[in-house]
């Protein structure tokens, strides 16, 4: 399975300890295509920004997310670029699970909270200790249907 994790970058590397969790717990079910989102060294300045260029990223994002089954996205810490992968997972018919922490005291957008459906597109409130199991469950619900 190709798994598409979403988590801020440029939006502010607050949360990337929960980020490197989440992908770890990711990588028992399947293939994390973006695995250097969740990298310790990545800052929110850049500096492989020059290596690439930001259409590069941008274009292999793109691919990556259409060749992705399921796509994960940490939600709490806003971020422009996971918010434009999510609205091109919604149109490309894609299953989106979301993690957002209500104990950041942020209020999620309505544009994420309110794309919530029963299946294909999923919103989950949890706390950082119990993010394992949150995935836990969620692979578990998607591996009978
Ligand atoms: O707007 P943001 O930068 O917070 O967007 C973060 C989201 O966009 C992540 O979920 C990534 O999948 C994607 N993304 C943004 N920048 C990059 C990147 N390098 N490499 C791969 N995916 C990216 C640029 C980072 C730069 C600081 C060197």
């Amino acid at each position: 399975m190709n798994i598409y994790f979403c988590g801020s970058i440029r939006g502010g590397r607050q949360d990337v300890n929960i980020y490197q969790r989440i992908v770890k717990k990711l990588q028992q079910y399947g293939t994390v295509l973006t695995e250097h989102v969740s990298s310790g060294s990545l800052s929110e300045k850049g500096e492989d920004a020059a290596l690439d260029g930001d259409k590069a990223i941008h274009d292999r994002d793109v691919e990556w997310l259409m060749k992705s089954d399921v796509i994960v996205a940490e939600v709490t810490q806003p971020s422009l670029g996971v918010g434009y992968e999510l609205g091109r997972a919604v149109a490309l018919n894609k299953r989106v699970f979301c993690l957002f922490r209500p104990s950041s005291g942020k209020v999620l957008s309505a544009m994420i909270r309110g794309a919530s459906t029963n299946s294909l597109f999923q919103v989950q409130d949890y706390t950082e200790d119990e993010v394992e199991r949150i995935l836990e469950k969620y692979f578990d619900s998607i591996a009978k249907n």
